[in-house]
């Protein structure tokens, strides 16, 4: 299992305010390469089959209304330690847990809109991409 990709949303919300071009200067000045990008929008079947495991959850309902209602950067990235490093990048779920100059303390408004995903193993960062992306969209 490679351990130097990651998979990324920069979230509706993100999109919504205009904080893409500077969710992703912050991607690349933190060392990761784009290996595939763009901008898309997941139908409700789609959201709930990514969010599947969260689906006993209270807000899954919520979280899936969230993650459909406008168009996402669906992104994956690569740099050593990639998954790790981009959790510590991204900060906590919640943006008040966060620490300073994560890109959830800086864009996040709340613990259910949190401007970005970022996934939380090597083996969810490769299904994830997946996803998204087929074989001859990454680079
Ligand atoms: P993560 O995105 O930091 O990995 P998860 O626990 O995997 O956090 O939750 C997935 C997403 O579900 C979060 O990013 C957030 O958008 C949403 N979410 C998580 N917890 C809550 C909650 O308590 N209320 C509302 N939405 C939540
Ligand atoms: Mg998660």
């Amino acid at each position: 299992m490679r351990t130097d990709r990651t998979f990324t949303m920069l979230k509706p919300d993100s999109v919504e305010k205009g904080h893409v071009g500077a969710i992703l200067e912050k991607i690349n000045a933190s060392g990761f390469r784009i290996v595939a990008m763009k901008l898309t929008q997941m139908t409700t079947a789609d959201a709930k089959e990514f969010y599947a495991v969260h689906s006993e959850r209270p807000f899954y309902g919520e979280l899936v209304e969230y993650m459909t209602r406008g168009p996402i950067v669906a992104a994956i990235l690569e740099k050593d330690n990639a998954v790790d490093d981009f959790r510590t990048l991204i900060g906590a779920t919640n943006p008040a847990d966060a620490a300073e100059g994560t890109i959830r303390k800086l864009y996040a408004a709340s613990i259910g809109e949190n401007a970005v995903h970022g996934s939380d193993s090597d083996e969810n960062a490769a299904i994830e991409g997946a996803f998204h992306f087929a074989g001859r969209e990454m680079f």
